[in-house]
């Protein structure tokens, strides 16, 4: 018998070199070195690494931060990841986050956070960077992996288990978990997350939870694991066949329908789409991740579609005997809670790198790069366009919705006080094309998809996955640290503004000019319009005092937001007419600090209908007649909703 065990062990002996750092300190120094390279464009992964220390990440990822800090003062140059100091974990998330988007996922941050209430407190933007399939490197810490002086301080004791720890509850809300218990499980758990934060289908947060002894103990590590790493950002292609029948499809339409969603600005695919769209004669209506894919006056734009939806869009939806999904989650507010596809003939085509989406509404789903995959449909199309009368329908309801959008833009100089759509109109008219209107929360949201002029493909930033209130501040920050050559107006609510006016002070401290749109209507014009429309009176949406009765429908309250934001180091311009609020925009806009804009409106003041629907339900029974004929109305709508348009391919 022949034995195949080595003679020596000598042979055995790894040859390679070794590193003895802590695992924080390796995590650091890993993360410096990673790189991302798409359509042969390669560049550093992490921008930085955003941070609140306290006990768990104080002195091992924040030891390890300040060694690469100070070696690279000391060798004038930049550190490995860059540090930077937030207000509050969610917050810091969020900036991270819409960093993100603003770079189409080519770069990302990690944000660290102390044991307990620090890391639970980045749960909301872990679920809002998952939904928005955006990625963000969660490195929470956890409590002693030794467990030797448990119950810590924040440590969560669960009677019937020993090891699970808050942390756990990332699980859920990440594309990528893993709890390092040992340094020799660090490299798998930081490849792992490396692998889903840049996959375009898998993205969203990646969490790694490091025990406190853990971040602090040393290890020798393999001089390899810091090698520089460039992952490559895949254009998956679609399949041919299935190309060749999506194309068949789309030809025998003759009122077809594109929806533009996130994926076109992920993938690039703006400029592709305005040449098939302008070749075709397809018009393009676009979700709000979408909004931008085309510019609002290219000849096929009908803007926004669905619940927020313009007059153009929806009439077109409601007709549609095609519709091609690109890059689409096909949210409520997209589907207008499934309503706004009417056509009992109707067939669908979804582009979409995640299978996920691409099955929705049944149809034929290309799972491919949405820039690849339009390529593909493009040359298959050939020379199909649509008939001379349907392009012509198509310019007229997209004129139309033009003019409804300009008559309420208009202002007049007779020192009216401004309602919501004049405030959108003059920052509108009043920003440059290139600059970025972020919002997440409220009525603004909504009106923005509706009426926002949007000029360039990144001008456009609301985030509504999650709509998340608190997001526009901090988000807005982000999209300004990734994008400094352009102004950001943020729109933010004063109920927003109270959740988490935090990051004012951080866009201080980092001298990161921003431009928040503080609009005060002293509560939520927007749940209160949807109360109202559901029969419940607005019961519970205005920031009041309590009256006699001891119901909170007093007097408003007296905040004063400007000063709020003057005493986080602002500078602030209190605007109340048209006149007042041009200066302050220009003046806003030649400043080099953060300049914060005040404006009081009327929260009964909306926006221009576009007969569309959202789906929430209402009480079926009540005492109230308010909420029964709101739950009549309710019956109605759920008549004409569709809940499986087309489960097969037809
Ligand atoms: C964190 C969070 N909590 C609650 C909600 C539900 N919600 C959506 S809009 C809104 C009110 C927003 O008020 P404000 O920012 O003043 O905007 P307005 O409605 O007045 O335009 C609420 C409570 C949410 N989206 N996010
Ligand atoms: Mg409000």
């Amino acid at each position: 018998m022949v034995s195949t065990a080595p003679k020596s062990t000598e042979k055995l002996v790894d040859t390679e070199g070794t590193v003895r750092l802590t695992v924080a300190q390796a995590t650091i120094r890993f993360l410096a070195g990673q790189y991302v390279e798409r359509d042969g464009v390669r560049s550093k992964f992490f921008a930085g690494c955003f941070g609140i220390f306290g006990h768990g990440n104080v002195a091992g990822l924040g030891q390890a931060l300040l060694q690469d800090e100070i070696a690279a003062a000391e060798a004038s140059k930049e550190p490995g990841l860059k540090y930077v100091l937030g207000r509050n974990e969610q917050a810091m998330v969020h900036s991270a986050v819409a960093y993100a988007r603003q770079k189409d996922r080519l770069q990302a941050w990690a944000v660290t956070a102390s044991v307990g209430p620090g890391s639970t407190n980045m749960l909301t933007g872990a679920a809002l960077a998952t939904i928005n399939r955006l990625p963000v490197l969660l490195l929470p810490a956890d409590t002693f992996a030794t467990r030797v002086s448990s119950p810590v301080l924040q440590e969560l004791e669960l009677p019937s288990s020993g090891d699970v720890t808050v942390n756990d509850a990332f699980k859920p809300l990440s594309r990528y978990f893993d709890r390092v218990w040992r340094p020799e499980q660090l490299p798998a758990a930081l490849l792992g997350a490396m692998r889903v934060l840049t996959d375009p289908v898998e993205t969203g947060a990646a969490t790694v939870s490091i025990p406190q002894d853990v971040q602090a103990e040393a290890h020798d590590w393999p001089e390899s694991l810091f090698a520089e790493r460039t992952w490559h950002i895949a254009r998956p292609l679609p399949e041919r066949s299935v190309i060749a029948r999506a194309a068949e499809i789309v030809a025998s339409a003759r009122k077809p329908l594109i929806v533009a969603g996130g994926g076109v600005h992920y993938s690039g695919a703006e400029g592709v789409l305005a040449a098939l769209a302008s070749g075709t004669g397809i018009p393009v209506a676009e979700s709000q991740a979408g909004k931008g894919s085309l510019r609002y006056d290219h000849p096929q734009s009908v803007g926004a579609i669905g619940s927020t939806g313009t007059t153009a869009a929806n009439a077109l939806a409601s007709e549609a005997d095609v519709v091609i999904g690109i890059g689409t989650r096909y949210s409520d507010f997209t589907s207008a809670s499934r309503t706004a596809f009417n056509n009992p003939d109707i067939r669908f085509v979804n582009i979409n790198v995640a299978s996920l989406d691409a099955v929705k509404q049944g149809g034929i789903s290309v799972v491919a790069d949405a820039r690849e995959a339009l390529e593909a449909l493009s040359t298959a199309l050939g020379d199909f366009r649509v008939s001379d009368e349907y392009r012509t329908r198509v310019t007229e309801l997209a004129a139309e919705w033009e003019d409804t959008v300009s008559a309420v833009y208009a202002t007049s100089d007779d020192g009216a006080a401004l309602n919501q759509n004049q405030v959108i109109g003059l920052v509108n008219t009043l920003s440059d094309p290139r600059d970025v209107v972020v919002c997440a929360a409220g009525s603004m949201p909504g009106d923005l998809h509706k009426m926002w002029r949007t000029r360039d493909r990144k001008g456009y930033h609301v985030e509504y996955g999650y709509s998340c209130m608190g997001y526009e501040i901090a988000g807005g920050i982000g999209v300004k640290m990734a994008d400094p050559d352009r102004d950001v107006f943020i729109m933010v609510g004063d109920g927003s503004y109270l959740m988490m006016a935090t990051e004012l002070v951080t866009a201080v401290q980092e001298g990161i000019k921003v431009i928040p749109v503080l609009v005060q209507n002293h509560g939520f014009a927007s749940i209160g319009g949807l109360s109202e429309s559901l029969g419940s009176q607005r019961f519970g949406t205005s920031y009041r005092y309590r009256s006699g009765d001891g119901r909170l429908d007093g007097d408003t309250l007296p905040v004063d937001l400007a000063a709020n934001a003057a005493s986080l180091g602002a500078d602030v311009i209190k605007a109340t007419t048209a006149a007042e609020f041009t200066d302050a925009v220009k003046a806003a806009k030649a400043a080099e600090r953060t300049t914060v804009i005040h404006v009081e409106t009327d929260p009964l003041i909306y926006a221009p209908d576009s007969q569309s629907w959202w789906d929430v339900p209402v009480s079926e029974v009540s005492t109230l007649e308010s909420t029964q004929s709101a739950y009549a109305r309710y019956a109605d709508w759920k008549k004409v909703q569709r809940p499986l348009i087309n489960p097969s391919d037809r």
